[in-house]
């Protein structure tokens, strides 16, 4: 009769060093955007890699899949508290975008592009050493629309806000430069550890 706890937001004992502060545990999979949904075919799509307003290098969908995919199985973590464990997906490491275009990462910080006009920043350490990806894959099938198809970014150790639905586009940039919910009340950062929720956090 040990099932007492195993329900609602309380959460199981052996789980509850992978829930950060202030977070409960989410079966489901919510889905939070900030506007309706763009619908974009991938013979649409393409990813352009920018230094600061300089294009260093696009790809369309079948040259970006044709890249090394790989697979990540990460805990998430939205700012709204929930925590989903073990997400499984597949798609490109930024490390792997960075090798085939050919740079090391030119600058400290990176905006995400999205879009339906949406962007967020991230500290460029934060996206490389295996530490993000170009997810196009989400548990065995094609990313849909809501959650970021045809390719979302993928920072699963900060807030989920960072991770870019509908993803066009990586640019480096000399300074941190704030994004959509940054310029909104929203941490520069983001550690779900340290509960960097809102900016002062
Ligand atoms: N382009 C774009 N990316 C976005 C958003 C958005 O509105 N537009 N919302 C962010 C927020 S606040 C969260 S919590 C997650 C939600 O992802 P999900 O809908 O797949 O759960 O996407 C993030 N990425
Ligand atoms: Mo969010």
């Amino acid at each position: 009769m040990a099932t007492r706890g195993f329900f609602g937001r309380r959460t199981p004992p052996e789980l509850a060093d992978r829930i950060p502060p202030g977070q409960y545990l989410e079966e489901g999979f919510p889905v939070l955007s900030a506007g309706p949904t763009p619908h974009v075919r991938t013979e649409d799509w393409s990813f352009t890699l920018k230094v600061g307003p300089r294009p260093v290098k696009r790809w369309n969908w079948d040259e970006f899949n044709a890249l090394p995919i790989g697979k990540m199985t990460r805990d998430i973590h939205c700012v709204t508290k929930w925590t989903k464990l073990n997400t499984a997906w597949e798609g490109v490491l930024v490390d792997d975008i960075l090798a085939d275009a050919g740079i090391e990462p030119p600058t400290g910080y990176t905006l995400a592009h999205a879009y339906d006009g949406y962007d967020t920043n991230v500290p460029t350490a934060d996206l490389v050493g295996g530490k993000a990806m170009v997810a196009l894959r989400y548990e065995g099938a094609p990313l849909t629309a809501d959650h970021g198809g045809p390719a979302r970014l993928l920072v699963p150790h900060l807030y989920f806000w960072k991770s870019a639905k509908w993803l066009n586009g990586l640019q480096f940039t000399e300074r941190d430069e704030g994004g959509f919910w940054e310029l909104r009340g929203y941490h520069m950062y983001g550690d779900p550890w340290k509960e960097q929720r809102f900016t002062g956090d």
